[in-house]
């Protein structure tokens, strides 16, 4: 039957968990039932929240599980959100830990198009994990400034570059030629060595825009959207997904979730959001911070979010995990032990910031994953390849065993 349990976590005196949980239970259902004649108490049944468990974790914390039918709701994210989450989010110190689908429930949604698999086989890449690198500092720049930052990028060995989340539509690089440009740099970076490259595009300006723009992203050649999903919403996300005539691989960023996940008392754990939801949504990728960088994320929390991208599941495919911000090569063998390869390395400013440039950076990287991946230090493979040693030498190194 298809319905979805809610977990939370309360906190707050946890003398009354039972009281509020089934408060929470008929509340967001069908109100105060008790109240009502016998019939309608009955109609009303198949409707009932119903609480599953009550725990009191510590003191002042406790974690309910309320099981919501789906007959309450329609197939669809705003729905589900809105019931499960809805006033509630407004109502005193609860957070929204997980949800769990129902197998019947989980086929309403698209999950990704291609996922991890669709996008090894595109840079006909397996089995270590991918580099990526962001375009910086290009706001203010021309087509020609992008192209050579593009192409530094690409000869570097950089498997994805991805603009920058702030990059938008503007007169200088604008999106189509963005697209068009990116092509033209990356086939002859192609020609030149062998080596794919893909460019994924901001896909930005106002909703009713997003489709038209991605099928004429899709005709020009683009690789990948990039995608501020939480400045729009899960929702658009999925539509972007679903529409046959995009078919793109979507990488989700993590701008604006913030407010929506950092509080240890309200809105959602990382995981679910960054996670499980963008996942079911049918994102392909999902950047958030990682555990060491300049935007540190717990790592309880950034794993569990790699988790729910990764976790085999008969109804979706997996997701990329890409743990970000202030990485640079030193930090390799950290990202590899904790992702695995099934992760995507990525970087803004290790990458250009490297003294050989961009093209350096990349192959700082290159020479780092391959090193870690193969057993080597980091502090070894420096001694045979000048580029990691550079980087190693201005960023440092967070060597440990894998
Ligand atoms: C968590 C998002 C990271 C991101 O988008 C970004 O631009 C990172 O840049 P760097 O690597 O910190 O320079």
């Amino acid at each position: 039957m298809s319905n979805v349990t809610a977990v939370y976590t309360v906190h707050g005196p946890t003398d009354h968990l039972e009281k509020k949980a089934e408060g929470i239970a008929l509340g967001l259902t069908v109100g105060s039932w008790t109240d009502l004649p016998l019939l309608e108490q009955k109609q009303l049944q198949r409707h009932k929240g119903r609480v599953v468990s009550v725990e009191a974790l510590e003191e002042n914390k406790g974690l309910i599980k309320i099981y919501y039918p789906a007959a309450n709701f329609s197939s669809d994210l705003p729905a589900l959100l809105t019931t499960v989450f809805g006033k509630l989010s407004l109502d005193g110190k609860i957070k929204l830990t997980d949800l769990i689908f129902s197998e019947e429930l989980k086929s309403a949604f698209p999950g990704p198009g291609y996922g991890i698999e669709g996008i090894r086989q595109r840079l006909n890449k397996y089995d270590t994990p991918l580099l990526m690198s962001i375009f910086k500092s290009v706001i203010g720049k021309d087509l020609d400034f992008f192209s050579e930052q593009l192409r530094d990028q690409a000869l570097g060995g950089i498997d994805i570059v991805k603009d920058d989340e702030i990059l938008f539509d503007n007169p200088l690089t604008p999106f189509a030629k963005r697209i068009i440009k990116a092509k033209k740099v990356l086939d002859a970076v192609y020609d030149e060595t062998g080596h794919r490259t893909l460019y994924a595009v901001n896909l930005s300006g106002k909703t009713f825009d997003l489709k038209e723009k991605a099928i004429r992203a899709k005709e020009l050649g683009a690789d990948l959207l990039l995608f501020n999903v939480f400045a729009y919403g899960l929702d658009v996300l999925q539509a972007l997904r679903e529409e046959q005539e995009i078919g793109l691989p979507i990488m989700a960023h993590p701008a604006v979730s913030g407010a929506l996940t950092s509080s240890p008392y309200y809105g959602f754990s990382h995981p679910l959001l960054l996670g499980k939801l963008l996942r079911y949504a049918g994102a392909d990728l999902s950047l958030f911070p990682s555990p060491y960088g300049s935007v540190a994320l717990e790592k309880e929390a950034a794993l569990g979010i790699a988790s729910e991208l990764t976790l085999e599941d008969p109804y979706f495919k997996r997701a990329f995990p890409i743990p970000s911000a202030g990485i640079h090569p030193g930090l390799t063998t950290l990202l590899y032990k904790d992702f695995g390869a099934d992760s995507v390395i990525n970087a803004g400013g290790g990458v250009h910031g490297h003294p050989l440039g961009a093209a350096g950076g990349g192959k700082a990287f290159n020479q780092a994953i391959n090193a870690v991946v193969n057993g080597i230090p980091l502090s070894e493979a420096a001694k045979e390849h000048q580029e990691l040693q550079q980087a190693l030498n201005l960023w440092g190194l967070s060597e440990v065993s894998v």
